[in-house]
């Protein structure tokens, strides 16, 4: 087995659950005041579980079309093929197979309708209070069993986002994520430190002993949303063979700036017109941002 053994995540003395927040769904005052306190607003069971497992499906075919898993096995259950890991990295040299493999998942449509969901624009428009613009630069997260090398280190999305500090994050299982899996750790409140110096950050130096990191089990359908600056870090999944899968996609107030990166694929190992290559030509989502009035400014 390939595992390797030194995780990047920070260790979390105090580990308190997540606040559920759908007590306050639709209350723009409250969402904002909570969200300003703990850095993150989190609503279990949000979006129904089916629509979201229907694109873990789309997600998993990828997977089995590219040989990753265990062909014995329903592939809903994410089973890596035995000692098979893909590693995504940007600071790595990234085979073109799995460089493939990640443009297959991000020319799905389905993925890409995925932040569109107007239950998630409904919710972050009653948040900003302002009508919102979804970031095109949707991120699927695949963290395979065992590569604790490669968990999320604790980090700002403000950091590579850039645009403007009131962009919010929607992060959201692909399934159901339980302890041996993971998930994704938020410090609590951490968004009220600014914007930290994201080296000493990833190397876990601005976070003590005394941060209160909220997380729990998450199962398909929660959803988490946290502020640009909230510092946020993956968990290991220890599961012996599980592969884990989240989607993230930023969205902000439409009159904010927005950094021009945040408008093309993520790794850009592919461009827009590649990943829609087999989409209907006259498809409205095809490069919804072009007619939208943005404030686009070059990277900062
Ligand atoms: O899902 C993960 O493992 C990490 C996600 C993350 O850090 C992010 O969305 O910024």
């Amino acid at each position: 087995m390939n595992n390797n053994t030194a995780s990047r995540a920070k260790e979390m003395r105090i580990v308190e659950s997540f606040v559920d927040c759908n007590d306050i769904l639709g209350d723009h005052v409250n969402l904002q005041s909570r969200a300003t306190e703990n850095g993150y607003l989190y609503f279990p069971g949000l979006l129904p579980a089916e629509e979201v497992f229907s694109v873990r499906r789309e997600v998993l075919q990828v997977a089995e079309y590219h040989g990753l898993l265990r062909e014995d096995i329903n592939i809903a259950e994410g089973i890596r093929k035995e000692g098979v890991y893909v590693d995504l990295e940007y600071d790595k040299p990234t085979r073109p197979e799995l460089k493939k493999f990640y443009n297959d998942i991000l020319s799905l449509r389905c993925f890409n309708a995925f932040p569109h969901h107007h239950t998630l624009t409904g919710l972050i428009e009653s948040l900003i209070g302002q009508p919102s613009f979804v970031h095109p630069r949707h991120i699927c997260h695949v963290l395979f069993p065992g590569r604790y090398d490669h968990t999320t280190e604790p980090h700002q999305d403000f950091h590579p986002v850039r645009g403007t500090k009131n962009t919010w994050t929607v992060w959201i299982p692909l399934g159901n994520i339980d302890s041996e899996l993971g998930g994704l750790a938020i410090a609590c409140g951490s968004n009220q430190l600014g914007y930290l110096d994201s080296n000493l950050l990833t190397c876990g130096q601005l976070l003590d002993d005394e941060t209160v990191w909220h997380w729990n089990p998450l199962v398909c359908g929660d959803v988490l949303i946290f502020h640009s600056l909230t510092v946020h870090q993956g968990r290991d999944n220890v599961t012996p063979n599980t592969i884990r899968l989240s989607t993230s996609a930023r969205y902000q107030a439409i009159s904010d700036p927005v950094e021009a990166s945040a408008l093309t694929p993520h790794w850009g190992w592919a461009d827009w017109e590649q990943l829609y290559a087999n989409w209907d030509q006259n498809d409205p989502l095809k490069y919804y941002w072009q007619s939208l009035d943005l404030n686009i400014r070059p990277r900062s």
